[in-house]
């Protein structure tokens, strides 16, 4: 609570400020500070009810004042910050909304000869096209970006307060250094204001200029809204920033010559690349920025029912990231049915994007990759961001190691705790460079070392699959043979993919052999539906009374049926149909009708068969007559979060006798499951496997923190309600 909050400057910032504060109760008193030419302003002000009162002295305005803010245009920063300082105190915190913080810090430098530590540089990410008071409103900074841009000596206590007090006024507060913060915001505010202004003055001063804003259709009302904005402020704002702003013009001077030039060459191919990737970039852009403002999805399943009907789920996931990678470094067009449109595997898109290959779609499965063969990946520009998504970060950095530039694997925060010595480990014996965090983890600093990397025999510890690919990719640009042999069979969808892309690969008992000596051709690819997202519906339907479904075109891949086998020999009735083999995978039918199950010891040689399933099986063993005990299964423990232990505590908030141990879990099956609120811990898995216990729940279950079903299994939702499941989800 400020006890009274001075504003220098109540224009639509500052006047929003007010109003904000005054609505969530943060100030006792607001005074507005003006210079004598800003007096009917501040008028307006008082008329309005934004400010309590106002000054035309600054002695007198900050006087008591317990928190100052600074909203004038950031011109004005020198001449405000000379006249605070003979009334400087260090009772008071004192902060700005400036859209530029380099020059307000250089200023306060200048001014003070150290910028003083009660001083919070802050920048509210928020605006509209009218200006002044009149136009200020409560809600301008609800769910908007306010970035601060603190120093290493800032008191922490000021800058608790500044946080605090933006919180409470409805903004998703963040920090940055003031240099960054300047560097961003020419690049995203500055050059497009500038680029606005410029067109429309460009056409503007043209002799046929009535014509043209005639014609003019949405997109040049589009580009050009912001060309609306206050030009005074613009002004100093493009001065302010020039240092940052300058090479930023230069930059673009050189794309648009280059644009120029494939006009004047009329290569369609490089402008339909430059097209291409930039609508995918903004579309992604756009899917981020959503992401950010939905922060949580929460999933509400009411007791009971059962499902009935026939549905296919989306692609597969693990054969969705190979198509991408692989379709890469094709030479060809590559055409991929089936593609998952879930966020894990458009991050592995996206990262390819990045990286200079053409990839068009996906609309409805359907992705065009336009490869650029073995060798044609380009250096991205950027950090790669994998998301959630463990298979992207394990098989890129197999890829990566070898190539000719280097690159930076970044992640969400699930991704970055997840173990990634199992991948560097192996690699750093083929000769790669990659760097990890102290706990071996992600970022992943990777050194590409093309032409260096040299072919091992490996034995892998543990059973995984994406150890096995990213050695087989590593493998490609080595030296040599590389050999991997397994401990145990895992999911072999890198292996057949590279045969279907003509590149050789040797399979020897428990090894794969796999050399530099060959060349990817492109073909066509049919993803089938994802087992792993059917593996709900089976349990669904095998433990919910009255239950008769059928899931089409479902992999069945023997690597990966686990779950059929486990389910079955726990009594349920699963009938496979119609099985064919597409696109060297086999597929097939899957008809489910409920059957009572039984608890069993689950054979440990299905485990890696079946290891993305076990969420939904422990569900299953929960509603199976006695013990369920399954063990070998550590793994678990380092997936999109420690699975055992997150399931037991959700089962046993449930009211299941559900005890974890370290490489598995014990469950007495058979007793009434009850309501609750557990928590997926962001985990996609964990969220959909908690609804389907609905189905045998005898009160409403809610399921916290389920955004991340998008990663695998967005269609979860829809699919679920249309098989039966009564489960609504609310987003915020
Ligand atoms: O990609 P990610 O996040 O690792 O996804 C998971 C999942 O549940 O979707 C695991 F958390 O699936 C892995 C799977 O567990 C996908 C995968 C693959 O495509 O190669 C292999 C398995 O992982 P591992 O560690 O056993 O190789």
């Amino acid at each position: 609570m400020v006890r009274q909050l001075c504003i220098i400057g109540v224009g639509l910032i500052g006047g929003s400020i007010a109003r904000a504060a005054r609505q969530a109760g943060l100030c006792q008193r607001i005074i507005g500070y003006g210079r004598p030419d800003d007096l009917h302003n501040l008028k307006s002000a008082k008329a309005l009810g934004v400010i309590d009162d106002y000054c035309l002295d600054l002695a007198t305005a900050v006087q008591d004042a317990d928190m100052v803010i600074i909203a004038t245009p950031v011109g004005a920063i020198t001449h405000i910050l000379t006249a605070l300082r003979p009334l400087w105190s260090a009772q008071t915190v004192y902060t700005d909304v400036g859209s530029t913080k380099g020059n307000v810090i250089q200023a306060l430098a200048t001014v003070f000869g150290d910028v003083p530590d009660n001083f919070i540089p802050a920048h509210p990410i928020a605006g509209a096209e009218r200006s002044g008071v009149e136009a200020a409103k409560a809600d301008l900074f609800h769910n908007k970006r306010l970035i601060i841009t603190p120093l290493a000596h800032t008191r922490t206590d000021c800058l608790g307060q500044v946080q605090a007090f933006w919180r409470g006024l409805g903004a998703l507060v963040s920090s940055m250094d003031a240099q960054h913060h300047d560097r961003v915001f020419a690049a995203t505010s500055h050059l497009p204001h500038v680029l606005a202004f410029v067109l429309v003055d460009m056409l503007g001063h043209r002799d046929e200029q009535e014509e043209i804003f005639k014609y003019a259709a949405g997109g040049f009302k589009d580009f050009t809204r912001i060309a609306s904005s206050d030009p005074a402020m613009w002004l100093d704002i493009c001065s302010a920033n020039q240092k940052e702003l300058v090479p930023l013009l230069d930059k673009l001077q050189c794309e648009l010559d280059n644009i120029r030039q494939m006009l004047v060459e009329d290569d369609r191919q490089k402008l339909f690349a430059t097209f291409m990737y930039a609508r995918n970039a903004r579309q992604r852009f756009l899917q981020q920025f959503e992401g950010i403002m939905s922060k949580s999805s929460t999933f509400y399943v009411q007791p009971g029912g059962q499902l009935k009907g026939i549905a296919r789920v989306p692609g597969d996931k693990s054969m969705s990231h190979r198509s991408i990678m692989l379709g890469s470094l094709a030479e060809g067009t590559t055409h991929v049915k089936g593609f998952l449109e879930a966020e894990d595997a458009l991050a592995t898109l996206q990262a390819f994007r990045d990286m200079g290959v053409v990839i068009e779609g996906p609309v409805n499965g359907e992705v065009t990759i336009h490869g650029v063969g073995k060798h044609g990946l380009q250096a991205p520009k950027n950090d790669l961001y994998l998301g959630n998504s463990g298979t992207s970060m394990r098989l890129l950095s197999g890829l990566l190691a070898g190539q000719p530039f280097n690159s930076v694997l970044t992640g969400d925060k699930s991704l970055s705790g997840r173990p990634m010595k199992r991948v560097t480990d192996p690699l750093a014996h083929m000769g790669a460079d990659i760097k990890t965090t102290e706990n071996g983890t992600a970022p992943l600093y990777i050194t590409g070392k093309a032409g260096q990397m040299q072919g091992i025999h490996y034995e892998m510890p543990i059973a995984s699959a994406q150890v096995k690919s990213c050695l087989m990719l590593a493998g490609m640009y080595a030296q040599g043979e590389t050999s991997i042999t397994e401990p145990a069979p895992t999911r072999d969808h890198t292996e057949r993919m590279l045969a279907g892309f003509s590149y050789p690969v040797k399979k020897e008992g428990s090894t794969v052999n796999i050399n530099a000596d060959g060349k990817l051709l492109a073909c066509d690819i049919d993803v089938p539906s994802d087992i792993s997202s059917a593996a709900f519906f089976l349990v669904g339907a095998s433990i919910a009374p009255g239950s008769d479904i059928t899931l089409q075109h479902v992999g069945i891949n023997p690597t990966r049926t686990g779950v059929i086998d486990i389910l079955r020999l726990m009594g349920a009735n699963i009938t496979v149909s119609n099985e064919r083999v597409v696109g060297g995978e086999p597929v097939a039918d899957l008809h489910v009708v409920y059957s009572p199950l039984k608890g069993i010891d689950i054979p440990e040689e299905l485990v890696p068969l079946a290891i993305d399933e076990f969420p939904v099986l422990f569900v299953a063993a929960a509603c199976a007559e006695g013990q369920t005990r399954l063990s070998g299964a550590e793994e678990l423990r380092v997936k999109e979060s420690d699975r055992i232990q997150v399931m037991a505590d959700g089962l046993q908030l449930l009211g299941v006798d559900a005890q974890p141990t370290p490489d598995g879990m014990v469950i007495q099956g058979g007793n009434p499951i009850g309501g609750g609120t557990v928590v997926s811990h962001g985990d996609h898995r964990i969220a959909m496997a908690f609804s389907i216990a609905g189905l045998r729940a005898h009160a409403p279950i809610t399921i916290l923190d389920c955004a991340n079903v998008n990663t695998s299994f967005p269609e979860f939702k829809s699919i679920a309600i249309h098989l039966g499941l009564d489960l609504v989800s609310e987003e915020s």
